[in-house]
């Protein structure tokens, strides 16, 4: 079984515009209706209900913005009575003060819906062994593939992250076939898994699920050869529903964003206007289902692009490309901009792994840039002249990709933190 919902999934361009704007019309009134701050916003830019008559209008709708959710802690987004509201869950972010959502029965019907897609996608059948290594909690990556994974009617294991002999104990004894988790976790289980002298590739597991943190071509590939599985992407943020907003197919070649619940725009972040096809942008997302938390074109400050297209998996669905970065994790170093994700490829092209940390400071007037990483472990040395060469050869290689000078520091082999959710790579002490 490929698909999960075939004929929505290969549904022609004007069913699925149909749809959206039939969704998108009554999620307008709703909210109007129900969620004060939109009222108020949809007066305050001249814009009514009525105005809005298909996705065509889409842009005539203010934005929404984290802070948004913040000003109204804890309930003030939800559009239906407490008592339709049968679960909550809560990002803390990076910064700041939480936000939580809700949902209704419907709406944890979608989520379980759209992420069997994502593992049907992937191969995934009853048949199938899940172990689900994402946190369970009120992170959403947890319960989200849990609520697909059962629904696809697969063995589902809820191990939830942490406690790594554990989960590699029940990886061998239980035969487990699909690994879901964050990619960095993926990584530390293969790096657990041979110093436990556990050859995955021996064992049942062939696919892992990913996501919840930005992770590059080069790490799908480690991961990919040190676990011996095929390693695909899973997109998705607490505020729009959790994972499985987007989805990878077999085609490993972009997400599949499912349109018939959620509208993806991509906007300059400047000016706030779409950009084509294949241009770099910030991505928007409105939930246009969603009965306890629906929400209007919500900046992620992710950054991305999209295609429309076709697939060689026959979906139709628009696809989004990896997110390249956030808006607000792009290091501005000496006026250059400089993302997490550019330093891993240049690490993981020279034969370093993805266990990294970056560090920025400021000297006086001057923004410094130290990438902490470990030893290729075959390569550890305590000869200084080789270490000094190694970090030299290192350092000119990322200056030729990022246009700044870098210090690179290598440092012993385990010595740099594991994650078991979402790896923290940036440490930023100019705003300290
Ligand atoms: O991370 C939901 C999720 C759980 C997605 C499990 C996939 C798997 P939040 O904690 O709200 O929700 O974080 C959302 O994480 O805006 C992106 O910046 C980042 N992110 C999520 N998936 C990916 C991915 C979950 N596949 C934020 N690649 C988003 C890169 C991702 N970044």
């Amino acid at each position: 079984m490929k698909y999960y919902q075939y004929e929505i999934e290969t549904a022609s361009r004007d069913e699925i515009s149909a749809i959206q704007s039939e969704r998108l019309v009554k999620t307008v009134r709703r909210i109007y209706d129900n969620v004060p701050l939109y009222r108020k916003r949809m007066e305050d830019s001249g814009v009514c209900p009525d105005d809005i008559k298909s996705i065509e209008d889409i842009e005539k709708l203010p934005f929404t913005s984290k802070q948004d959710l913040r000003d109204t802690y804890p309930f003030g987004m939800f559009a239906v009575p407490q008592s339709e509201v049968v679960r909550l869950h809560a990002s803390s972010g990076t910064t700041g003060k939480q936000i939580v959502v809700g949902y209704t029965q419907n709406d944890l019907d979608i989520w379980a819906d759209i992420c069997a897609r994502a593992l049907a996608a992937i191969g995934a059948t009853k048949e199938d062994r899940v172990q689900i290594a994402y946190g369970y909690g009120l992170f959403t990556g947890g319960l989200g593939i849990h609520g697909g994974s059962q629904r696809l009617g697969c063995a589902t294991i809820p191990i939830s992250s942490g406690n790594t002999a554990r989960q590699l104990t029940v990886m061998q004894d239980f035969g487990v076939s699909v690994l879901a988790c964050t990619p960095s976790y993926g990584m530390y289980l293969a790096e657990s898994a041979k110093k436990e002298g556990i050859d995955t590739n021996k064992l049942p597991l062939r696919a892992g699920i990913f996501g919840a943190e930005p992770w590059t071509e080069e790490m799908r590939a480690q991961i990919e050869k040190s676990l011996g599985i095929k390693a695909y992407d899973i997109y998705g943020l607490t505020e729009i529903m959790g994972p499985g907003v987007a989805y990878e197919c077999e085609c490993q070649n972009g997400m599949h964003v499912n349109e018939d619940h959620f509208i993806i725009e991509i906007i300059d972040p400047e000016t706030g206007k779409h950009v084509p096809d294949g241009e770099k942008g910030e991505i928007v997302f409105s939930a246009i289902s969603k009965e306890a938390f629906p929400i209007l074109r919500f900046r992620t400050k992710d950054i991305g692009v999209i295609t429309h297209e076709k697939c060689a998996c026959g979906r139709t669905f628009v696809r989004m490309s990896k997110p390249m970065g956030r808006t607000d994790d792009m290091l501005i170093i000496r006026g250059v901009n400089v993302f997490p994700s550019q330093v891993e490829t240049v690490l993981l092209q020279n034969g370093y792994q993805p266990n990294y940390q970056i560090l920025v400071d400021r000297e006086g007037l001057l923004d410094t840039l130290e990438v902490a990483v470990e030893f290729p472990p075959e390569r550890f040395t305590d000869k200084v002249s080789e270490i000094s060469r190694m970090e030299k050869e290192l350092a000119n290689k990322l200056k030729s990709l990022l246009g700044v000078a870098a210090k690179v520091s290598l440092v012993t082999p385990g010595t740099i933190e594991r994650s078991e959710g979402k790896a923290k790579r940036v440490v930023d002490k100019r705003k300290l």
